[in-house]
Formats: structure tokens, sequence, C-alpha cells
């Protein structure tokens, strides 16, 4: 059994990780690059290593340095966190032959669901539904024509390599067919040395609700049901929620059967994610796997109770799931939302910088996942991702109004954060009624743009002369409690060095 296991990661993600090591009586390694010396990971972790420059290819991306630290630790397992090396087929391979537990899939499963059209390819195989477009590379120009017309417009051509909105091209024109996908067999090569691309029907402002399987090493595998994450920003994820708001009992059960079947056709065995884009009829399609666990993988937890990191571990230590499906239900509802060193007014441009004030948000039914603590200063070098804000209650409507609620208690003081911008996506009419697809920031730009009116800055001035108010008050409260006579049943009990106990 692990007793020891090695976090190949940073920030929020690392320290989750660790949460869980410690809950099992697992011990914990971090692992730090030159920028990281004063990150919280590394406080958490009973042991750190320091894995070289700042720049993440230097550190956190080299495999040789990282294997090197588990075997110095005497680390039974790496888990990878998300991002960095979690989807690394060559980490995974050599973990494998250094005698190391890869916390995730195999290299095998990695690889097959990495390359896009091999991916497909075996999700037909396996009665997965995916888009309907090519099932092999695209050959040349001519192939492409022919396809586009067979398919129909518009279409879209992706590199199999890619993922992630990363390599994608949108062909509305017979004109364009030619030059699209010349562009994107050219841009494929230059980001991923692979110039495979296939082509795809166009599915108009779709949602992306992705569904959260396990899976053990003995074949066992089920669902934890779904994630609606259609809000998002240049193909990053702003919102997530569980249960979907379009979602229906019947859908679910037949697209939880699908991700189930479509992690068993790599004989998977992890936490992953099956992605599929749907459209306003509920009609859906496999559009790629994760194979690691998820930022987003909170919301989840909460709405489903298991602890997909627990999982993770026991799985690598062989052990089957101790649930099955039917143990399964969704209770309540949860919204994550993802809070960036951005600044929201500016075009959502990085924020580095110290953080002079924190105040986290607590309360009935609130999660914070982060790492930055005052007087931290954020690395420039890293996602600027500060922290995720998770909140569970029993409906929908009070999970907004409990999300509206945190995100009001959280102040962040000394850099520019995305906070405001959430806050006004939970005010927007459609948001509220359940009723948005990918296209919401762009059709809502206007009501998500920040008030630049005076009454903002206002509420600016008025909590600042708020806060320098009560700190004076401390003060003068501090001198006069001596001076008083009235003693409270508090004070006494201390006197008495006795509580009393309510
Ligand atoms: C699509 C699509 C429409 N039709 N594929 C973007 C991320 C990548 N995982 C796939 N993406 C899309 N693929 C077909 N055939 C629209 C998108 C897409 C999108 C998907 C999910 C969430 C947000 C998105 C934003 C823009 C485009």
């Amino acid at each position: 059994m692990i007793k020891k296991i090695l976090v190949a990661n940073r920030g929020e993600i690392a320290i989750r990780v660790m949460r869980t090591c410690r809950e099992m009586g697992i011990k914990s390694v971090a692992v730090f690059s030159e920028a990281d010396r004063n990150s919280m990971h590394v406080r958490f972790a009973d042991e750190a290593y320091y894995i070289g420059p700042a720049p993440s290819h230097e550190s956190y991306l080299v495999i040789d340095n990282i294997i090197k630290v588990a075997k110095q630790s005497k680390a039974q397992a790496i888990h990878p966190g998300y991002g960095f090396l979690s989807e690394n087929a060559e980490f995974a391979d050599r973990c494998d032959k250094e005698g190391l537990i890869f916390i995730g899939p195999s290299s095998f499963a990695i690889n097959t669901m990495g390359d896009k059209i091999t991916a497909r390819k075996n999700m037909i195989a396996a009665g997965v539904k995916v888009v309907p477009g090519t099932t092999d590379p695209i050959k040349d120009l001519k192939e492409a024509v022919e396809i586009v017309r067979k398919v129909g417009l518009p279409v879209m051509v992706k590199a199999s390599a890619g993922g992630g909105g990363k390599g994608m091209r949108l062909i509305k024109n017979d004109e364009d067919i030619v030059s699209s996908v010349t562009a994107a067999k050219s841009e494929a090569k230059a980001a991923f040395g692979n110039d495979e691309v296939y082509i795809e029907k166009y599915i108009d402002s779709p949602h992306h609700i992705e569904f959260q399987i396990l899976a053990d090493k003995h074949g066992n595998c089920i669902h934890l049901f779904e994630r609606e994450c259609s809000v998002q920003r240049r193909h990053q994820k702003v919102v997530e929620e569980t249960p979907s708001p379009i979602m229906t009992p019947e859908v679910r059960v037949e697209m939880g059967k699908q991700a189930v079947a479509a992690a068993k056709a790599v004989n998977y065995a992890s936490a992953g994610t099956i992605e599929f884009i749907v459209d306003d009829d509920l009609n859906y399609y496999f559009l790629e796997m994760n194979t690691r666990l998820q930022v987003e993988h909170p919301i989840t937890e909460r709405v489903v109770g298991v602890d997909l990191v627990k999982e993770q571990i026991n799985i690598a230590n062989g052990l089957p799931l101790t649930y099955k499906q039917e143990d399964l239900s969704q209770i309540g509802h949860a919204i994550e939302v993802r809070i960036y060193a951005e600044d929201p007014d500016n075009n959502f441009m990085p924020s580095p910088g110290v953080v002079k004030h924190i105040t986290e948000p607590l309360g009935l039914g609130v999660r914070h996942d982060g790492y930055i603590y005052e007087g931290y200063e954020i690395p420039m070098y890293y996602d600027p991702m500060v922290s995720k804000l998770i909140v569970w209650a029993p409906t929908r409507d009070q999970a907004i109004d409990r999300m509206k609620r945190a995100l009001y208690a959280y102040k962040i003081i000394g850099i520019k954060t995305t906070i405001p911008f959430l806050s006004r996506i939970m005010d927007v009419a459609s948001f509220r009624a359940g009723n948005y697809n990918t296209h919401f920031i762009q059709d809502n730009q206007d009501e998500l743009n920040p008030k630049d009116d005076a009454s903002v800055k206002l509420k600016d001035v008025a909590a600042i002369t708020a806060f320098v108010d009560y700190l004076s008050k401390v003060e003068d409260n501090n001198s006069c409690i001596e001076s008083n006579n009235a003693t409270s049943n508090w004070k006494l009990a201390g006197r008495k060095r006795g509580v009393t106990r309510l």
C-alpha cells in the first residue's frame, strides 16, 4: 500500500491532493521551483525538494528531476495533479519503468485519447456517438473538399494532436476549404509537430457537458454524473455547475452509459472525464476524454459525496471500487467559479503582485480551494488561477444566492482578480434561468462589462472608509474594555480558568 506520494505539481491542486493524503495517513512530498520557495504547497507537505529554475520546462516538466526526487524521498507513487505532466504518456511509462506508481491511467489510455483521430475511431468501435465527420486523417486537399461536401457546411477542422480548443478552425464557405485546411495543417505542425487534421460537422452554440468517471484495475467502471461547463472564455472554463440545468433524467442515464463505454474502450483505470458537446435538443456527441483529475472536480465531489483523489489513490493501490453505480446519486446543487489574478476591467490583463490582504469566504456550503496568503507574491511563470470557490445548496437558486454571498465576502487586496466579473455572471438573467450555452460570455458582454459609473467607485471608497473606521475602533475598544465594569460571562469564565459551555 502507498505510504508516501510525491505531488508533481504546485498551487491549489498540490494542496488539494495533500489534504487527502493526510486524511489517508499517507506522507506527501512537494517539489518546487525557484519561484515557489515561498509557495503554500511547500509548507503543506511533509517534505519538499527543489527541482529547478522558475520556468516550468526547467522544473515541473523535467521528468528526470521528478523521478530523482521520488527515489531520494522514497515515495512509492506520484500524483501529477492537472496540467504539467498529468497527460504525458512518456512520464506515466517512465514511472512504471522506475518502479513508481503513476496515480493516473496507463500510458496506453493517455496516448489513445490524446490522439483525437485514434480516440474517435475507438469511440465509434465502442458504440459511442461522435460528431459526424472523418475517421482518418485528411490525406490531401482534394479529399478535404469531398469530405466537406459529404458532411455539409459549416465544418470544423481540428488537429489530431490538439484538444481543448487548440488547433481548431471553422469553415463556413466552400472558398475557404483549401486555405483553412492548409493553415490548420501548418499550425498543427508548428504547435504539436504533427500535421494530422480531421473534419467534423460544426455544432452551433453547443453546451459543453462532461461526465466524471472512475474505473479500477478490475474492469469496474462507474460514472459520477455530469458537469455543465458552458461558461467559458477563450476555451477557459469560468463557471461550472452540477447538475446541468438542461439535463433530463433519461438523457443523463444514456450519456452516463456512453461515458462508461468510452472509458472501458481504452481499459481506463483512474479518474477521467468524457467531454460531450450537446445541442439545444439534447443531441450529444463525444468530443474528447481528459485523462486526468480536472480543475472542476470539487462540484462532483460535493454533489455525489465522493473524494475523487482518495478513489484515485485506492485505484492506484489496485483496490476494487467500493461504489456501485446504483449507490450513487446527485444530492443538491454545486457551483464552482475560478478566480484568476487578472483584471476583468482591463481585458483580463494578468495582474501579478503581492497579496496585501485576503479574506476567504466561509460558512455553510462553502469550499475554498486556494493557495495564496497575505504577503505572498504570485509568480508570473505559471497559470494565473489563484483559487476556486465551490458552493453547495439544496437547490440551484439557493446555490446561486450562496455563490453571490461568498463572492461578496471574498476580499483580495493587492492584486486584481476576476471576482467582480464572476459576481456579474451570477446576476445575468439567462444564467439564473439556466438558459445558456458556450456563447454565454460573448452574448452577454454588455452586462458583464464593468459598470464604469461613479457608484462602483463610491462603493470602493465606502468599503475603505468602513475598514479604516473599524481599525480605529479596535484600538478604542481595547482601551475601554479594561475600564468597563460590566463583565461578560466569557471574561468571567476566563478569569476563573474555567469555561462556561453552552
Ligand atoms: C466543436 C464545436 C462545434 N462543433 N466541434 C472547443 C474546445 C474543444 N474541446 C472543442 N471545441 C469545440 N468543438 C464541433 N464539431 C465547438 C467547440 C467550442 C466549444 C466547445 C466547448 C466549450 C466551449 C467552446 C467554445 C467554442 C467552441
